[in-house]
């Protein structure tokens, strides 16, 4: 592991990011609160340097919008919290045109562009599950482009509430630095926020409320604010608007999986919520089916989870895509996820990259992952993951 490659790759990426003598920056970032704590530390960190952002939120990477994005952008793009995944389309799409830096954390496929800079921590040896979220690597970018952006590092600790295994790894060593400089206080088990006045736990429940939940509804910017400037009365009154709506879905949504049960095959327990999240960004069902794995009454601990919903073919701020899509979400429940830690079961990232891969846009993690699809391979889908695992099980 050595965080010394990273940071001389960091360093060439910004002195590139000088010579181009670009003044505009497109900051495509992620819709959770990782991704928001991304884009708001790499904002804050480009504008002291006098560019100009531009904020697009992605739930997903689209190929279309990546397309447009890389042919009709003139200026510098950096991706937050998201991307990574994806660096082989991306320098498709790009072919040399536009400097390009990726700051992300998901499992990495190498862009063969020179002009894109895969800053993911994971090319220098550590784990984007475990030692540092988008936030932590975004956060480390600012620190290389300039020291003084160091008062940033409480949102490389907001956006790494995401990784399940706690602070650990350089996420440990950024929140010493927080706390020798005052930016954070420790108070019994909570992390405070000094400036903002509250706890890193709540400022990371309450963006993940306002990116996902609030998409469609300008939640991704609201969120980014409040990151850098607090969350105000009426920042809190949107929280609690779109987390009553939310609750209300998913509670008619456990009602029906009680009394209709999932769909199961071999190895796969699968349900279809349809429209009822009409209306909120599409992570919701992905933070539904987190939930669902912990239900033991409903569902079996040793088969993938999958849920799927209506997209809107919507993508705010950039346009309308072309046809229709459904989003469909993974995780392993409790007894899945210790048997793919032992190699002994696929890894649900690697289950829908395959089970998608004439037609959809895969990405996530070991326990959790997600894709796009277009809404008539639903069924498709659920039977090549099916055909996949059985293939996977027979070789092993
Ligand atoms: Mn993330």
């Amino acid at each position: 592991m050595s965080i010394e490659g990273f940071i001389e790759r960091a360093s060439e990426a910004i002195s590139e990011m000088r010579r181009s003598g670009e003044e505009k920056i497109l900051l495509v970032h992620h819709d959770d609160a990782d991704g928001l704590s991304s884009a708001a530390t790499v904002k804050a960190a480009v504008e002291r340097k006098g560019y100009h952002v531009k904020l697009l939120c992605l739930e997903k990477v689209y190929p279309e919008v990546i397309l447009s994005i890389h042919r009709d952008w003139d200026g510098i793009i950096i991706y937050a919290d998201i991307g990574s995944a994806h660096g082989d389309l991306i320098s498709r799409f790009n072919r040399g045109r536009n400097l390009t830096i990726i700051l992300d954390h998901h499992n990495p496929r190498a862009p063969e562009d020179p002009k894109i800079y895969d800053l993911n921590l994971e090319n220098y040896g550590f784990k984007g599950e475990e030692d540092f979220s988008g936030a932590t690597v975004c956060y480390l970018f600012s620190k290389v482009m300039n020291e003084r952006n160091r008062d940033l590092s409480y949102l490389a600790l907001v956006g790494s509430q995401e990784i399940p295994s706690g602070i650990k790894g350089l996420n440990r060593l950024v929140l010493e630095e927080a706390l020798r400089d005052g930016l954070v206080k420790v108070e019994g088990r909570r992390v405070r926020i000094v400036r903002l006045g509250v706890t890193v736990k709540s400022l990371f429940s309450k963006l993940q409320i306002l990116g996902p939940v609030g998409y469609y509804e300008g939640g991704p910017d609201v969120g980014v604010k409040a990151c850098l400037e607090g969350l105000t009365e009426e920042t809190e009154r949107m929280i609690a608007d779109l987390e009553a709506r939310r609750k209300a879905a998913n509670r008619r949504l456990i009602a029906r999986l009680y009394r209709e049960r999932l769909r199961e095959s071999a190895h796969i327990q699968w349900f279809d919520a349809g429209s009822l999240y009409h209306g909120m960004g599409s992570k919701v069902i992905g933070q539904f089916c987190s939930f669902l794995s912990y239900q033991k009454r409903l569902i079996k601990p040793d088969k993938y989870i999958i849920g799927m919903m209506n997209l809107q073919n919507i993508v705010p701020g950039w346009g309308r895509l072309e046809g229709n899509f459904v989003k469909a979400s993974v995780r392993a429940p409790g007894r899945l996820r210790t048997l793919i830690k032992e190699g002994k079961a696929m890894s649900t990232v690697n289950l829908l990259v395959k089970a998608s891969e004439e037609f959809g846009v895969a990405d996530g993690h070991e326990y959790a992952a997600s894709v796009v699809v277009p809404t008539e391979k639903k069924e498709t889908l659920i039977k090549n993951a099916e055909a996949v695992l059985e293939t996977f099980k027979a070789g092993s």
